[in-house]
């Protein structure tokens, strides 16, 4: 299935966002974590998230526009561990400014390697999106690089982590952009949601 996806634009501050009142879902991760990839799955459209990645656009907010009902919203990586302190510095400002003020942004999709315990930037990402109140789900990426089992015990390690901190665990997804793993529960999930808010 190929959903109609239109990249609407590129921008460098989230107060250059164009005003919009469609549900807005933005996928954040650790660069190489596999968000372009998961976001062509899902779009069934082949290098969609790279049309906006041409060279100097990867480190913007990236906006498409999916059957004019949500905005798909791709946000640059974390954890490159060649960045530069300002480089991160701008990171954070330029995203976690998004985050925090976007109106319409309605769920953020946290994409993190089902290969790996949690990490240290990942579980940072956790923290800060739990404490400032913005509701997002973990999806557990590259499903297909391992065994059922071991992405499980990952999975149960994730959980452990959390729940040290928090009462609640997030929803989560396991996916594969390889095999489409996930496609299914992650598109009937936002659905699910643009009805509620319709409603
Ligand atoms: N086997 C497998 N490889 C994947 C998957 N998702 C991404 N990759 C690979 O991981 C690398 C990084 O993926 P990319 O989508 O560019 O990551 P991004 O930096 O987070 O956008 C690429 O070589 C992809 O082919 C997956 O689900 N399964
Ligand atoms: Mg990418």
């Amino acid at each position: 299935m190929k959903l109609n996806a239109k990249f609407i634009s590129s921008y460098d501050d989230y107060k250059k966002c164009p005003e919009n009142s469609l549900p807005e879902y933005a996928f954040i991760g650790r660069s190489n974590v596999g968000k372009s990839s998961l976001i062509n799955m899902l779009t069934g459209v082949k290098n969609l998230a790279m049309t906006s990645s041409k060279p100097g656009k990867t480190q913007l907010i990236n906006m498409f526009n999916i059957e004019d009902s949500w905005i798909l919203t791709d946000l640059p990586g974390y954890g490159f561990a060649k960045a530069s302190q300002s480089s991160r510095i701008k990171w954070g400002r330029m995203v976690h400014d998004y985050l925090k003020n976007r109106a319409n942004l309605t769920n953020v999709f946290l994409l993190v390697d089902s290969r790996h315990d949690p990490m240290k930037s990942d579980l940072e990402q956790v923290s800060w999106l739990a404490s400032n109140g913005i509701p997002f789900s973990l999806v557990f990426t590259k499903a297909d690089k391992q065994s059922v089992t071991q992405t499980n015990r990952n999975l149960a390690q994730w959980a452990k982590v959390l729940g040290e901190d928090w009462e609640e665990l997030p929803k989560s997804f396991t996916t594969s952009s390889e095999s489409g793993k996930g496609k299914e529960e992650l598109l009937a999930y936002i659905h699910e949601i643009n009805q509620q808010i319709s409603k």
